[in-house]
C-alpha cells in the first residue's frame, strides 16, 4: 500500500488546524453578502463554500495546492489524485506502489456488464457510466461500515476505500462502454503494466492508439480533474455525499451534472459545432465565414459551446495546455485549424454582443478537448464526456474525502419566496 492514507491524514491534520486558526478569528466574520441578483442569478460570485482540493483564480486559472495548470499539466492523473488529496506531490516510489494496489481492485463486476449490454443501443454513454457506477453501489465499504457503526472521525477512510475501488475500475469501466456503445462489444483485457490513463487509451481499442494518443489521454485525464468546489458536478456530487450517502451515489449524481450542455457536454457540442463549419465552408474557411457562422449561431438564441466562464475571466489555463499539445501533434488537422481560427474571432464578437452580457468572452478547456480526440480517430463525439468524468471522478473522490475527515455537516442553505423578499425590500 502506498502512503496516500498517511499523508491525507497529515493533510487533514493540517487542515483542521487551519480551521481552528478561522475560527478562533470569529465564526461571524463576514466573507461574502448575498444581493438579491445572486439569488436569482445562481449564486453566482459567492463566496460560500470551502473547498480544499484545488482553487480556480479568476485571472490564472485551475490551482491544485500550490501548483498552476503549466505547473502540474505535465503529471500522471495517479499523482494529481495524490495532489488533490494531500496538497503535494508523491515520492517518486509512490506510482508503482499505486499500482500494484489499484491493481487488486480493477475488475468491474459481471452484472454491471449485463446491465450496460441490456440498455438501449441509443443510450447515451454518460448515462452509462453514470449508471455503472451506481449498479456497484452495494460494494460500498463506507455503507457497510457505517451499517456496523462507526465514529465520525473514521467515514472518510471508509470513503476512501470506496474512492479506490472506483478510480480503480475505471479505464475497464469506461473503455468498456466504448466498446459496447461504439465497437463490436467485446472488452480488451487490462494490463497491470500500463499506467491508469495508459490503460484506458489501449483499452479503447482504436486503430490510431499509439504513444500519442495515449499522451493525450494522460494530459486529457489531468486537465479535467478538479475545478474547485462550486461547479455544478463537483458541488452536486459533494451536497449528495454531506447526507452520508455513499460515494458511489455521490459520483453518480456529479456524472448526471457534468452531463449538461452548458458544463461537461460542452465538448461533445463543441466538436459538432467545429465539423458543422467544416461541412459548410471546407478548407478554404475565412475569418470572415467564421464570423458569419458565429453570429448565425448567437442570433439563433445558442450559445457558442467552450467560450465563456462562471469564474475565469482569461483564456482558461487548460485551453491553453491543449493548444500547445495540438500545435506539437496535430497543426495541420482541420479541426484544430478551425479551433483555432474561432480562437482568433469569438472572443471579439462576444466581448461586444449585445451590449457585452458574457462574462467572460474567452475559451475554457471545452473548445478544443475534442478536436484532438478527433485528430486521433475518437469520432464518437458523444463519448467526449465520459473522458471528462473519468478525470472528474479523481475531484469528486478527493472532495470529498476530505469533506468527511474535517467533519463537514449536511449542506443545506435557506431558500425564501419572492414574498419574503418582497417584505424584506419593503421593512427597508
Ligand atoms: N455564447 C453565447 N452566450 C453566452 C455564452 C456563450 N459562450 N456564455 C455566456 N453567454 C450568455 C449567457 O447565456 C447569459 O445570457 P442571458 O443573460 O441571456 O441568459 C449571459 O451571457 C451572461 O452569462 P455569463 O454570466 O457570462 O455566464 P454564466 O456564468 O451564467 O454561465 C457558462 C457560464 C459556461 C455556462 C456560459 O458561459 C456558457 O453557456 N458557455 C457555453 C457552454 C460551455 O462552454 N460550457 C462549458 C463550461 C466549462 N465546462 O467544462 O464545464
Ligand atoms: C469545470 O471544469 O468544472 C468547468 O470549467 C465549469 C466550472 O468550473 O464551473
Amino acid at each position: 500500500m502506498s502512503n496516500l492514507k498517511e499523508e491525507i491524514r497529515n493533510n487533514l491534520n493540517k487542515l483542521q488546524d487551519e480551521i481552528n486558526f478561522i475560527f478562533a478569528q470569529g465564526r461571524d466574520t463576514v466573507l461574502s453578502e448575498v444581493t438579491v441578483g445572486q439569488v436569482y442569478g445562481g449564486m453566482r460570485g459567492l463566496t460560500a463554500l470551502a473547498c480544499n482540493t484545488s482553487y480556480v483564480d479568476p485571472y490564472s486559472g485551475l490551482h491544485i495546492g500550490e501548483y498552476t495548470t503549466e505547473d502540474f499539466s505535465s503529471r500522471l492523473p495517479e499523482e494529481i489524485f495524490f495532489l488533490l488529496c494531500t496538497g503535494k506531490f508523491p515520492e517518486s516510489d509512490f506510482i508503482g506502489k499505486f499500482r500494484e494496489d489499484l491493481n487488486q481492485r480493477t475488475s468491474v463486476p459481471e452484472y454491471t456488464w449485463n446491465l450496460l449490454r441490456t440498455l438501449p443501443k441509443d443510450t447515451h454513454p454518460m448515462t452509462m457510466l453514470s449508471l455503472g457506477i451506481l449498479s456497484m453501489e452495494k460494494e460500498s465499504v463506507f455503507k457497510k461500515e457505517y451499517q456496523k457503526g462507526i465514529q465520525k472521525s473514521q467515514y472518510w477512510e471508509y470513503t476512501l476505500e470506496d474512492a479506490l475501488n472506483v478510480i480503480a475500475k475505471l479505464p475497464e469501466l469506461a473503455a468498456g462502454i466504448y466498446r459496447i456503445r461504439f465497437g463490436d462489444g467485446n472488452l480488451i483485457p487490462h494490463n497491470p503494466d500500463l499506467d491508469w490513463a495508459g490503460n484506458l487509451a489501449n483499452m479503447l481499442g482504436l486503430p490510431n492508439s499509439g504513444k500519442d494518443f495515449s499522451e493525450l489521454i494522460r494530459l486529457y485525464l489531468v486537465l479535467h480533474c478538479d475545478h474547485e468546489g462550486g461547479n455544478v458536478s463537483a458541488f452536486t456530487s459533494r451536497v449528495v455525499n454531506s447526507a452520508l450517502s455513499d460515494l458511489y451515489y455521490a459520483i453518480s449524481a456529479g456524472l448526471n451534472g457534468l452531463a449538461g450542455p452548458l458544463h461537461g457536454l460542452a465538448n461533445q457540442e463543441c466538436l459538432k459545432f467545429i465539423l458543422k463549419i467544416d461541412d459548410r465552408y471546407g478548407d478554404s474557411l475565412t475569418e470572415e465565414e467564421v464570423r458569419k457562422y458565429v453570429f448565425e449561431t448567437l442570433d439563433s438564441g445558442k450559445v457558442i459551446p467552450g467560450y465563456g466562464h462562471a469564474v475565469l475571466r482569461v483564456t482558461d489555463p487548460r485551453f491553453t495546455a491543449f493548444m500547445k499539445f495540438g500545435d506539437t501533434y496535430c497543426a495541420e488537422n482541420n479541426c484544430f485549424k478551425i479551433t483555432k481560427k474561432l480562437f482568433a474571432v469569438v472572443p471579439g464578437i462576444l466581448k461586444t454582443y449585445k451590449g457585452g452580457k458574457v462574462a467572460n468572452p474567452w475559451p475554457n478547456v471545452d473548445a478544443v478537448s475534442g478536436s484532438l480526440l478527433y485528430n486521433f480517430g475518437l469520432d464518437q463525439f458523444d463519448y467526449y464526456t465520459v473522458l471528462f468524468g473519468v478525470s472528474r471522478i479523481l475531484g469528486f473522490c478527493a472532495q470529498n474525502i476530505l469533506a468527511l475527515g474535517l467533519g463537514q455537516p449536511i449542506i443545506r442553505p435557506k431558500s425564501v419566496t419572492n414574498k419574503w423578499i418582497i417584505d424584506k425590500l419593503r421593512e427597508r
